[in-house]
């Protein structure tokens, strides 16, 4: 046998680098594998893939002339935006053969209509760059979550991403009213409609939205905007119990629901985490408590006295026992503080060790039972690990995240990881929930999907990935089990 070493990356059919090289020109070709290299593993540090290019076209006629090439010769692509997936969504596999497919260069704000409170974004745009074109304008797109510096419009439309404002104003889904599409073999879908109003056949554009590039490639949305708030109040809340944070946000909701544009939970273990390991990060209250509540109220009527409502209802909550203490923010370096101490759960708890995420949904009356039966549960399952559960309680959505016992090996713990899911999961099942309510399927969770949308309902799924995907070829792995 002569003794040729195998080459590292299986090459791509040949011709086809230079075809691509000739249609998106040199910037829109990427092999080198410097280059490549932070597009090759997850913010979790679950996955590692392999890749031969990343594709950066700068259009959508380059884009869709570039999908019809790959798919005549079969190449799978992996679309990925800002790389920000909780569930290795944007990972290509280790085969060495998928392609990436990067949106940065279609990073233009086509427009924006005031009148309309539309705004027409490409899929590269940032989320804090869409935000900050908006309130350019005078308006507001409401959409925020901590990864919002990097993370894109073409993603979070992908992902249906929620964040802390769905209370508010909705997940990603509803914050979108048209798209456009580059289907696998190169068929652009022009949905580009600022309709409120638009009843025409199947929503293509709401089957793209959460399908995590599995479908098409989004490359290009109608958003809505909003009224800027004009009046805002914030506050962090020592709460008694689970149940009294939830009681306390049907005060608040029952008083004014249109003011309540966020009210996020998080458990003692987990602010210790952010004290512990957050620079700068301080409790602006008396003493640590065992529950905490964000509070943030805004209007975009001048003269709402939110100040005034947040205190009628903090004193009727301490009155009742519910809340212990209080702090208000006074000024826009406060209110950021308190944000800060909420944001930064995901950067602390990985600066403490290994954790294992359970990113779920219950109905909101049940998100107390949730967080204590899992509590409990996880203790039991595994002795001295910690639970950290936060999130977004006024949707149901909790963070039931799981960080290692203290001395423990990382390897050890996370090898557990799908005895944690499977306990948290359990309960969730229990309450009528949803083992995914913000992140998506990605490349984690494709068993679970086959495991609670089995039936009628996954091979509903299947047909229609066969439909628009006859050759399997957009980010396979991700989403529908093999
Ligand atoms: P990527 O991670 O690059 O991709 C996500 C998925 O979308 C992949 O399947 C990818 O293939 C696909 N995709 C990307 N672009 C396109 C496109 N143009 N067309 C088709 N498919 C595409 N998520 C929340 O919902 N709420 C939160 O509060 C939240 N907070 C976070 C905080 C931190 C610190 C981090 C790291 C993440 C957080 N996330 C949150 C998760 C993540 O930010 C979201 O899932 C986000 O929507 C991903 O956007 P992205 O541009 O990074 O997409
Ligand atoms: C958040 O709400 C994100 O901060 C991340 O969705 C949650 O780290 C997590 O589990
Ligand atoms: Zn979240």
């Amino acid at each position: 046998m002569p003794d040729t070493p195998m080459p590292l990356l299986p090459a791509l059919p040949a011709g086809l680098l230079d075809a691509l090289h000739g249609l998106l020109g040199p910037r829109g070709v990427v092999t080198d594998p410097l280059d490549l290299e932070p597009h090759l593993s997850d913010w979790r540090g679950l996955y590692r893939g392999a890749s031969p290019a990343l594709l950066r076209p700068a259009s959508t006629a380059e884009l869709a002339a570039a999908m019809r090439l790959l798919f005549e010769a079969g190449v799978p692509v992996v679309p990925q935006g800002g790389n920000t997936s909780m569930v290795g969504g944007a990972m290509p596999d280790e085969s060495g053969r998928q392609v990436i497919l990067s949106l940065s260069r279609l990073n233009r704000i086509r427009d924006i209509d005031p009148m309309d409170m539309t705004m027409v974004a490409e899929a590269g745009v940032v989320l804090k760059a869409a935000q900050d074109a908006a309130a350019a304008a005078g308006t507001l797109f409401p959409l925020s979550l901590g990864a919002e510096g990097t993370a894109t419009i073409g993603g979070v439309l992908s992902t249906n991403a929620g964040g802390n404002t769905t209370v508010r104003y909705g997940n990603a889904r509803d914050l979108m009213l048209g798209l456009e599409v580059v289907l696998p073999d190169g068929g652009v879908i022009n949905g580009l409609r600022r309709l409120r109003k638009d009843n025409t056949g199947y929503a293509l554009r709401h089957l793209m939205v959460g399908a995590e590039g599995t479908l098409g490639i989004v490359t290009a949305a109608v958003l809505r905007l909003f009224p800027r708030p004009r009046a805002e109040a914030i506050a962090l809340c020592a709460v008694e119990s689970e149940d009294a944070a939830l009681s306390l946000f049907r005060r608040f909701r029952d008083r004014d629901e249109t003011a309540v544009r966020a009210f996020e939970y998080m458990a003692g273990q987990g602010m210790d985490l952010v004290l512990r390991h957050v620079e700068g990060a301080t409790l602006p209250l008396s003493e640590r408590a065992e529950h905490y509540v964000l509070v943030d109220l805004a209007s975009s009527r001048p003269d709402a006295d939110l100040r005034g409502l947040m205190e009628a209802v903090l004193e009727e909550a301490l009155e009742a026992g519910e809340v212990t203490d209080a702090a208000l923010a006074e000024s826009e370096a406060q209110r950021a503080a308190i944000w800060r101490l909420r944001e930064e759960h995901p950067e602390a708890q990985k600066r403490e060790g290994a954790s294992v995420k359970n990113d779920v949904s219950v109905p909101v009356s049940k998100v107390p039972e949730l967080i204590q039966r899992s509590n409990a549960a996880l203790k039991e399952l595994i002795p001295g690990s910690r639970p950290v559960p936060f999130g977004h309680m006024g949707d149901g959505n909790i963070h039931m995240n799981l960080e290692q016992p203290e001395g423990m090996d990382p390897g050890a713990f996370l090898a557990l990881s799908h005895d944690i899911m499977d306990c948290v999961n359990a309960i969730v099942r229990d309450l009528d929930g949803s083992f995914s309510a913000e992140h998506g399927v990605g490349r984690l969770k494709p068993d679970m999907l086959a495991d609670w949308r089995g039936g009628a309902e996954l091979e509903a799924m299947r047909r229609i990935k066969a439909a628009l995907d006859p050759k399997g070829l957009l980010n396979p792995g991700k989403v529908l089990p093999a």
